[in-house]
């Protein structure tokens, strides 16, 4: 099932079709996330080979006063890629927000969340946004100018390639006052053994998360994808610092929708995701660039993994 309106699923059918029709296939890794998608990548980051998701909880359990003492109370806190709210959530006794704008693709996990948050936080202005943010985007006016703190953990900057994650915090900085600022979770270049096994986990799950963009592409588009007929790929491209995942052809084949098709033959890939690792240097002057500065940070101690505050200049 998939959670997009009908408008989206137009725009969404053309880039699904385009994607598909490339000499390099590829599918934008936002078609992971219907309701099973969502599903399943939670059950990633309780994986023992996904370290992101616990080195990043880790750092926050360990750092999270010192890093309030940066972040003035009060404002609004703007969770991008919100999820079921639960990072957010453990800010919330830190940093005191007067308003929590989640916001994310999966408009139903969203308002689910949402929900449930209202009633544990009445006091907390909860105003939940179902948005893909991975192109050009802008608040809307129910969220309060002024005072706004941009959440983006989880090292989802990772999934964008260098120029479109400098244009993504370009948009987050022009969207903040000088008072605002934002609170990104990154995970950091090391040992490639670590990085292969993080998306090459031994259920399984990273490879089901990675199938279900078909299922998804064949509820949204119609295409005739047979799941049997692919299999997961994902490695760490260390010249381009990234983690790629890829689906790939297990003999040749045809897939087909409306009046199209495209043929793959065996051993063929379709590029779902990259996922890039930054230096901590790389990550600072990323943001930088961005135009945030005063930048604070923290890591866990092999430096897996890094948290910066940085503020609007
Ligand atoms: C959401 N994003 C940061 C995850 C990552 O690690 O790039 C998505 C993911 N793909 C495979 N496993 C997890």
């Amino acid at each position: 099932m998939s959670e997009l309106n009908s408008t989206s699923t137009e725009t969404a059918q053309q880039e699904m079709a385009a994607g598909l029709l490339r000499d390099h296939a590829s599918i934008s890794p936002k078609f992971f996330y219907n309701r099973l998608g969502s599903t399943l990548f939670e059950a990633i980051c309780s994986l023992p080979e996904y370290y992101l998701t616990r080195t990043e909880s880790a750092i926050f359990d360990r750092h999270l006063n010192d890093m309030s003492r940066t972040i003035a109370p009060g404002g609004t806190l703007i969770d991008l890629g919100a999820g079921n709210c639960a990072k957010a959530e453990r800010l919330f006794a830190h940093l005191h927000p007067d308003q929590y704008v989640p916001v994310d693709i999966s408009a139903s996990h969203l308002n689910d969340a949402a929900q449930r948050l209202r009633q544990r936080y009445p006091h907390i202005e909860v105003t939940p946004l179902g948005m893909d943010f991975s192109g050009q985007w802008q608040l809307p006016d129910q969220v309060r100018a002024d005072h706004r703190l941009f959440f983006y953990p989880g090292s989802s900057i990772g999934n964008f390639d260098p120029d479109a994650a400098l244009a993504f915090l370009k948009q987050i900085r022009n969207q903040s006052d000088t008072h605002g600022g934002i609170l990104i979770g990154a995970d950091l270049v090391k040992e490639s053994a670590v990085l292969n096994d993080a998306y090459n986990d031994s259920l399984g799950v990273t490879a089901a998360f990675n199938l279900n963009a078909l299922l998804h592409i064949n509820d949204l588009l119609g295409t005739d994808f047979d799941l049997t007929q692919w299999k997961h790929v994902a490695f760490f491209n260390q010249i381009k610092s990234r983690i790629e995942m890829h689906l790939e052809a297990r003999m040749d084949l045809t897939v087909k929708w409306d009046n199209q098709h495209r043929h793959f033959i065996r051993g063929e890939r379709i590029h779902t995701e990259s996922s890039y690792k930054y230096t901590l240097p790389q990550l600072l002057n990323l943001l930088e660039t961005a135009g945030f500065g005063c930048a604070h940070h923290w890591t866990d101690d092999a430096n897996w993994f890094a948290v910066v505050r940085a503020s609007a200049i």
